[in-house]
């Protein structure tokens, strides 16, 4: 017994039925390596907008890196609670915190703790906005008081940020503050109309009402819509047009949604915002590094139009920098490693980050780093799966025709007989889906990665038309922007054409067996037929009169290999992701009413084509 007292000492006990809940209590806070400093700055009119600076602790003469953001700078500056500051920002932020970088994040006003009205992608100064202060003088006066208020700083700041927060960069190039000395626009919103996020040629892209009601139906978060239906291929099918579906949900009442609705056509409400335009007019006097991704869903557009526009202003090629991986919007900023079920050669957007963004900023915002061996050009060739350093964008210099031939074959050979045609029923009742059924259009699974989904989903049906050629005994290398060049008619007066150009794998693929016959989609838009003639005044189509539709597709990087046919498939609706075409001309189709929605006989002639940037195989 004296042996046992001896090995097992007696404690105090806590009673079984102490209360396991204190009255107070506070976990242990490991010491963290940051602080996070809360300021409302100051703008030139008085409203104070709410910034979170993130500082490693002890940081001497550091750079800062800004994002202005309508998606929360308190969320955005913690993403893991944690006493780490790599784990505290966001994944694309890790390289440049480990260099010792001060993170800075901005709510922009009207949004979340920023005062003031918010404007949504608010315009500048002008004939849109009567007000004294846009995006442009709101980064201006941010950075004159992050230099004049942060001693940790070395007085130096570079901007960054994706879509929404990529236009907020271009935004701040207008009339750049001296202390910005680069800027990392990724896939920057920068023309709402033409291709970037709320149409695309004219066709309306649906997802953007339950964005907009996410996003101005309060400072704050706004409510994802109840919509009753969990297959919204049925919902906004039912609804009838885009004014009756947004109805549904009081969304007509939102101000936005209502100059949307105001502004169908390529008008000056599109024309005066377009960033491209208005940065083509300024000097470029901050290096810029513009950043997209091959399949970015959303702002496929708007980082080749600012390139291309700045490029000339670049004539000591110094400057202007774009950057193409293979990533979805944003893709940029997480894992880079795969898209869907297409696998790339590692983590392609950390590579990006590290080895090539992180220089680049260093270069700029560091005191006495060394200059980076930053490529004007930096493109991810999908097909083969390697980083390319080009001298400029796009390589090719001309265009070849690959044509819509006889038996649905596609070839270089032009069409005997431009007569010849292929015909299909286009039917608003049935609209082709975008993905396949059930369409839930709120599924960042399905949504992230749907521009490279299997295309065969479609390609039988009666109303897809389908062209492909033989398998390539060679390769074939596309680089540039293609073009589509499409004669057709319709029995109806308004029409939308689709066109995909595809890369179909071959039957068998051994190391991937799910990638047999699949078909993957390089450059794929859509256009509103009333547009064809001019952008900004729609026209009635002729029924069945022989129309030329000229647009182009995404820009494209590719390698067709050998062994692989290229396909083109050719339809008349991409839905929900795009608002149905009644086929009947009318004034607005956000008002069409249900007896507008008529089927049509879409005939595509054999001189159609798809104009390609080919390049010779090296
Ligand atoms: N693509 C989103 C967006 C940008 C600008 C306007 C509206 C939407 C975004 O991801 O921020």
């Amino acid at each position: 017994a004296a042996l046992l007292a001896l090995s097992f000492p007696v404690f105090a006990q806590t009673p079984a039925m102490a209360p396991d809940i204190p009255a107070k209590f506070d976990t242990t806070v490991p010491e963290a390596d940051y602080i996070k400093r809360e300021v409302m700055i100051p703008m030139r009119d008085g409203v104070k907008l709410h910034t979170v600076i993130v500082i490693p602790k002890g940081a001497q003469h550091a750079p800062m890196v800004l994002t202005r953001t309508p998606y929360n700078a308190s969320g955005r500056a913690s993403r893991n609670t944690s006493p780490s500051m790599q784990a505290t920002v966001g994944q694309g932020d890790e390289v440049m915190v480990g260099e010792g970088y001060i993170r800075v994040f901005q709510d922009v006003r009207g949004k979340y703790g920023s005062e003031g009205d918010y404007v949504m992608t608010r315009p500048l100064i002008g004939p849109l906005n009567n007000t004294r202060t846009d995006h442009s003088t709101d980064a201006w006066d941010t950075i004159d008081w992050l230099v004049k208020n942060t001693p940790e700083s070395n007085g130096k700041v570079g901007m960054i940020g994706s879509s929404y927060e990529g236009f907020t960069v271009l935004m701040a190039l207008v009339n750049p503050h001296p202390a910005l000395k680069a800027a990392v626009p990724m896939s920057p919103m920068v023309d709402g109309w033409r291709g970037d996020d709320w149409f695309h040629n004219g066709a309306f892209r649906l997802p953007n009402l339950s964005y907009i009601a996410g996003q101005t139906a309060a400072k704050g978060g706004g409510k994802q819509l109840a919509t009753g239906v969990y297959d919204d291929y049925d919902g906004v099918l039912r609804a009838g047009s885009v004014s009756a579906y947004a109805a549904q949900f009081g969304l007509d009442k939102l101000n936005y949604t209502k100059k949307l609705f105001e502004h169908p056509a390529y008008d000056s409400y599109w024309q005066h915002q377009a960033l491209d335009k208005i940065l083509a007019g300024r000097d470029l006097k901050v290096p810029t590094m513009t950043v997209v991704g091959y399949w970015d869903q959303e702002d496929i557009y708007g980082a080749y139009a600012v390139y291309s526009a700045l490029e000339p202003k670049d004539s000591a090629n110094n400057r202007n920098f774009l950057v193409v991986g293979p990533w979805r919007h944003s893709g940029v900023n997480y894992d880079g490693s795969s898209l869907g079920v297409f696998k790339f050669t590692g983590d392609t957007a950390l590579e990006f980050r590290r080895d090539y963004m992180q220089p680049f900023l260093d270069q700029y915002l560091r005191d006495g780093a060394p200059a980076a061996d930053t490529p004007p050009v930096l493109f991810y060739q999908t097909g083969v799966n390697r980083w390319q350093k080009l001298p400029q964008w796009p390589v090719a210099q001309t265009l070849t025709p690959i044509y819509l031939q006889d038996g649905f074959k596609l070839g270089f050979a032009a069409p005997k007989d431009s007569a010849a045609y292929d015909e299909y029923v286009s039917d608003p009742a049935k609209p082709v889906p975008f993905v396949p059924r059930p369409v839930r259009m709120g599924d960042g699974n399905v949504w992230r990665p749907w521009l490279v989904s299997d295309q065969r989903a479609v390609s039988d049906r009666t109303d897809v038309l389908t062209y492909t050629t033989e398998p390539l005994k060679t390769r074939v290398q596309i680089a540039g922007q293609p073009m589509v060049n499409l004669y057709a008619s319709t029995t109806g007066t308004d029409a939308d054409w689709v066109v995909k150009l595809i890369d179909v794998y071959p039957d068998e693929v051994p190391s991937q067996p799910e990638l047999g016959g699949y078909q993957l989609g390089i450059a794929m838009d859509i256009f509103r037929g009333r547009y064809r003639n001019s952008l900004e005044t729609p026209s009635p189509i002729p029924a069945n009169a022989v129309e030329r539709y000229r647009f182009a597709l995404p820009n494209a990087n590719h390698v067709f290999l050998p062994g692989h046919r290229i396909m083109v498939q050719v339809q008349s609706s991409w839905f929900p992701l795009y608002d149905r075409n009644p086929q009947t001309y009318v004034p607005n189709i956000f008002y069409a009413k249900p007896a507008d929605y008529q089927k049509a006989t879409l005939k595509v002639f054999h001189n159609s084509a798809v104009e390609l940037p080919l390049v010779e195989v090296k």
